[in-house]
């Protein structure tokens, strides 16, 4: 590894040793960075890996909310300001036990580069809150949502930052944020937070925005190969908002979608996951706030709570739950079964050694920070929308989508060629949202 990028990667360990997915995203980011640092020493001239890989605020606060029962329960609530060179602080909000700084600093740390792709003007931030919303009743949930926008109304703005939504963090949530917003500011800014009802504010298209852009990233990969995603076999993993409309997109382009997950376990449907059984699934997730278990015994397939759907043969796999849901052993499953493309609807959803056998086997491997830029870019639009106080019709919004995962796509292509790794996604995708945000801290001097 090049000196001043293991000097800065080993300073970041040392000063926060529990921080683990922190330093596999930022390793990961830095080692691609190395052409490009080799390239133009400016960059170590001007300290931008020492300055990029530390957020420019964090805050962390205490949510204190009333149960069903009476009782208060106290969470934490965090948001990681990571970088803002490019445009105000964008990024979602995460409700998951598993919430901590160092999960939020990695995922704010993705989004600078991610939303540096999207060719629109937006930094990159994180937060959230390690409150599990599974089990809570609505109200339970409303209360929460309120108590933690007590605090962050302070920290957010259509100029500032545009929270939206992540794990745990939906339609039901951002109209519990909104309302509280509104109510302590008195303020109709309609542009603090993205991913609202489409009656008050919010985009057609949103909800259905990653899911649908990580299908167009899968066909722009295979179009280099003169391939396309009819009647290919999919897995899928997940079955929340990124996975639904992955598979809905899947299903509409004619592929076959057979398998979904949660956290308890998997589905494996060898006839294909139809629309209408699609529209059970949503039902069972959306309002139900139901298990996927429940789809085996629905449709009469296998359920199982060992392995994963990374076991099942496939063309195309979309890892669509979370970090690390891929490891060595199923990336090198899903090589020895033939798979031609992986694509993350997720955030880092592979390990590093599975994304190394990716890509020693030239597998058209999509990574997060590129393959699911679609929902924070029309988060963006939405913003735009916003700001014009107009809305765009469906096609429009995802006729705008496309052409940004088009570009996203050209952009990793055209760089990875550049960078001498034609092909390689990872190298490309890093370098090109680096390149954007470093030479905006470079024009702007010292502080930015
Ligand atoms: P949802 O909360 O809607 O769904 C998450 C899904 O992943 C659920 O099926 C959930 O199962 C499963 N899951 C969550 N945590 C785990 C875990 N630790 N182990 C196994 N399964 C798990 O979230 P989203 O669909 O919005 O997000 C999914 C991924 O996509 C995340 O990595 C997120 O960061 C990323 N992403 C989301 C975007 C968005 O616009 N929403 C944009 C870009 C990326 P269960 O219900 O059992 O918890
Ligand atoms: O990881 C992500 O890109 C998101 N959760 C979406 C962020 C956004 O601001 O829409």
């Amino acid at each position: 590894m090049n000196k001043y990028i293991e000097t800065v990667y080993n300073k970041l360990v040392e000063k926060d040793p529990d921080q683990k997915v922190f330093h596999q995203a930022a390793l990961e980011v830095l080692e691609s960075l190395e052409p490009a640092i080799k390239k133009y020493p400016k960059y170590q001239e001007f300290s931008i890996l020492e300055r990029i890989t530390e957020p420019e605020r964090s805050v962390q606060f205490r949510v204190p909310w009333k149960d069903d029962k009476g009782k208060i329960q106290v969470n934490r609530g965090y948001r990681i300001q990571f970088n803002s060179a490019i445009g105000p602080y964008k990024g979602g909000l995460r409700l998951h036990p598993t919430v901590n700084l160092g999960v939020l600093k990695f995922l704010g740390f993705e989004q600078v580069f991610k939303n540096s792709l999207t060719t629109l003007p937006m930094g990159g931030a994180k937060g959230g809150s390690d409150f599990d919303p599974k089990g809570k009743s609505d109200a339970e949930v409303e209360r929460f949502c309120e108590s933690f926008m007590f605090e962050l109304y302070r920290h957010i703005g259509q100029f500032i930052d545009i929270p939206a939504g992540d794990i745990g963090v939906g339609g039901r949530e951002i109209g519990y944020f909104y309302g509280a917003y509104r109510k302590i500011t008195n303020n109709h800014g309609t542009g603090v937070l993205t991913g609202k009802g489409g009656g008050w504010g919010g985009s057609l298209i949103r909800p259905e925005a990653t899911g649908y852009g990580v299908v167009y990233f899968v066909e722009e990969m295979l179009k280099t190969k003169k391939h396309d995603i009819k009647g290919k076999t999919v897995c899928i993993s997940g079955s929340g908002n990124v996975a639904q409309y992955a598979a809905e997109k899947c299903i509409q382009l004619g592929a076959k979608v057979v398998t979904l997950s949660d956290s308890n376990g998997w589905i494996h449907d060898p006839t294909g996951i139809t629309k209408e059984k699609l529209a059970w699934v949503m039902d069972l997730k959306n309002n139900r706030r139901g298990r996927i278990e429940e789809y085996g015994e629905q449709f009469k397939v296998d359920y199982s709570t060992q392995g994963s759907p990374w076991s099942v043969k496939c063309d195309i796999a979309l890892p669509c739950a979370t970090q690390n849901e891929v490891d060595g052993k199923e990336a090198k499953t899903l090589v020895d079964n033939g798979t031609t493309a992986v694509c993350e609807g997720a955030n880092m959803p592979t390990v590093p050694e599975g994304v190394e056998i990716f890509i020693e086997n030239k597998i058209l491997y999509g990574p997060g920070k590129a393959a699911n830029a679609g929902g924070v870019s029309v988060s963006g639009l939405e913003m735009a929308q916003n700001s014009q106080r107009i809305f765009w019709n469906r096609e429009e919004v995802d006729a705008k989508l496309q052409e940004i995962m088009k570009s996203i796509h050209a952009n990793a292509y055209k760089t990875s060629e550049l960078f001498g790794a034609k092909g390689n996604y990872v190298i490309g995708a890093n370098i090109a949202g680096f390149l954007k945000v470093a030479d905006a801290m470079i024009d702007q001097g010292q502080y930015a």
